[in-house]
């Protein structure tokens, strides 16, 4: 049988990285499957377009995966999918707290087949095998021989094939531009950034966040060992290709038994298998020394903060206590001295935030080294205790959001200023941010550093504007592009006055593989 697993676009942006989710389930597809994979954020499609590539490749089987963000699109194309008569599959974090309105048993529609609840990596493959026979059930539930919930060890991680899998929908680099780049230096043929993740599950509970509940408290690592070696396979697969790649370690919170992760760095680093990576790490972690040295030496280059508020009442009333908004400067001051960067992430509409919330907010980032703010606003998933509490109050003004989803709109009233107010606090952070002049400063600030660390510190904020301002056409980049031409022209000529001499440090400025 023929599968194809899909995932939809987000409707802003291109994403920078593809999920993980489909590269696990094809690793876990039982043999005599041909399974193909498409990131409707690479490789954009419609309703029209999924039932045409489902009949041209006679597939037999369709598996979409969603966030609630874009649930209303996975429904359209389970649905367009559907009416060609092929089953469809959905699973991730929506349909696992909203199986009923997939399946149509909440007087909705019918957009799914099946159903799979959590984490997919033991029931996926008796999908397939009860697909194969037309023996689809409607909901699979990873539980044990006791009828208890059930979460994988990660003890026994699959292979994720890297060295053959078809990546090209993933290459940042443009195609016209390949053959060139390959040419230079190590070769820049291709550049990827590749999710990994090494363990799942975050007991901390914040009241907005699904993955507690999805994941579980518990946590759960993979070995060492596993991870080193898809390192080491990912690496070799950038020096083939004459191209680069970077590595997302997906973790919700990746230093979150520092003792494993120190260990798992010093192995990384023994082995040989450093490349550039990005994780996701609070801020609380980031006290100590010796994580962050090793970080720096196994070549961690972003790391994603939740810092969420700088206001101790907001975090508080949202289970987040344990961020201390007076250690976020001594944090990033202690990654900046070791060229890591943070990618500071907040949310406006917090029931203690007032208008103004953003200029306040960008008073003190203003004050720390130059990385990447990020903004969003409070929204209520299903199924997180926010939206319980919320719900329980009367305040939700749009309680299933998700089926007629907005981009950046509040689905419930914040306590002290409206909803309108919020939007406008959102629009400020990312405008004031993402400016040409905002863009030409994080650069500047950065004068004492080598050029291609400017030039990374530049790339990931032209990408990480296209977060919030729409950059699905060729023609809205060209804008950006003019509109920060000083700034890349300033880089340019530095980057080829540099050639001349290069660097012998030990740091690498680009964002690739550090050899
Ligand atoms: C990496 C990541 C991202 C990446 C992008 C995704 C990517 N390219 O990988 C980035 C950083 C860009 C991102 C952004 C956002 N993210 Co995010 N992200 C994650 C994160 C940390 C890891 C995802 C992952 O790979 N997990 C590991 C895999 C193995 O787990 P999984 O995807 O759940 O898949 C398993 C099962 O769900 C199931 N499954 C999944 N899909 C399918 C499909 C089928 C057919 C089947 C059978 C099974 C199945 O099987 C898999 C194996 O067990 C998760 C948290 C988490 N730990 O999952 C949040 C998470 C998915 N993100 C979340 C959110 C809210 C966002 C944002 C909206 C945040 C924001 N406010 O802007 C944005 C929106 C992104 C966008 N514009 O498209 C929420 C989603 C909650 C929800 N109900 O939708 C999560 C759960 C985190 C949270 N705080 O609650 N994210
Ligand atoms: S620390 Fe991060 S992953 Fe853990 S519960 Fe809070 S927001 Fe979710």
């Amino acid at each position: 049988m023929k599968i194809l697993l899909y995932n939809p676009d987000n409707g802003v942006t291109r994403n920078f990285m593809p999920h993980l989710w489909m590269f696990l389930l094809q690793a876990l597809t039982p043999s005599g499957h041909e399974v193909l994979l498409v990131d409707g954020n690479a490789q954009p499609m419609d309703e029209a377009g999924i039932a045409q590539f489902v009949r041209d490749n006679n597939i037999g089987l369709v598996g979409i995966g969603a966030m609630t963000r874009m649930i209303a699109k996975a429904y359209r194309m389970a649905d367009a999918v559907r009416a060609t008569g092929v089953p469809v599959v959905m699973g991730g974090p929506h349909v696992t707290e909203m199986a009923d309105e997939a399946l149509g048993r909440d007087g909705g529609p019918r957009h799914a087949d099946a159903v799979a609840l959590g984490e997919a990596d033991a029931t996926w493959p008796r999908i397939v095998e009860d697909a194969a026979r037309g023996e689809l059930k409607d909901v699979y539930a990873p539980v044990d021989a006791f009828g208890q919930e059930s979460k994988p060890s990660l003890k026994e991680y699959p292979v994720i094939p890297w060295q053959s899998i078809d990546l090209k929908q993933f290459n940042l680099v443009p195609k016209a531009a390949t053959a060139m780049l390959q040419k230079i230096g190590e070769g820049w043929g291709s550049f990827r950034i590749i999710p990994v993740e090494s363990g799942r599950g975050c007991p901390y509970g914040c009241e907005f966040c699904t993955v507690t509940g999805f994941f579980g408290d518990s946590i759960r690592f993979r070995t060492n060992e596993s991870v080193v070696n898809e390192l080491l396979l990912l690496k070799a697969r950038a020096r083939t290709e004459k191209g680069q790649m970077a590595v997302f370690f997906i973790d919700d919170n990746f230093a979150i038994n520092v003792k494993r992760t120190k260990s798992l760095l010093r192995d990384i680093i023994a082995a040989g298998a450093q490349c550039h990576w990005v994780a996701q790490i609070s801020a609380n972690l980031l006290r100590d020394e010796e994580l962050v040295d090793l970080i720096a030496a196994s070549g961690g280059k972003w790391i994603f903060i939740g810092m969420e508020s700088l206001d101790p009442v907001n975090l508080k009333d949202v289970n987040k206590g344990f961020n201390k908004p007076s250690e976020y400067a001594a944090v990033l001051e202690r990654l900046a001295k070791r060229n890591i960067y943070a990618i500071t992430s907040f949310i406006f509409g917090m029931d203690n935030d007032t208008p103004g919330v953003a200029e306040r907010t960008l008073q003190q980032v203003r004050t720390w080294p130059p990385g990447l703010p990020i903004f969003g606003l409070l929204t209520p998933l299903p199924a997180t205790p926010l939206y319980k509490r919320l719900e329980a109050a009367g305040r939700l003004t749009r309680p299933r959001h998700w089926k007629d989803f907005v981009p950046f709109t509040m689905a419930h009233i914040p306590l002290k200023m409206t909803i309108e107010e919020a939007h406008a606090e959102l629009d400020y952070g990312w405008a004031d941010s993402y400016s040409p002049e905002a863009l030409a400063q994080a650069v500047a600030a950065l004068d004492d550093q080598h050029v291609g660390d400017r030039v990374n510190v530049f790339l990931a904020r032209l990408c990480f504007r296209g977060i919030y301002f729409p950059m699905m056409r060729k023609s809205s980049w060209l804008r950006v592009v003019l509109e920060n031409r000083r700034t890349i022209l300033r880089l340019l000529k530095e980057g080829v006055f540099r050639w001349a001499r290069p660097r012998n440090s030990a740091s690498q400025g680009s964002f690739g593989v550090a050899t």
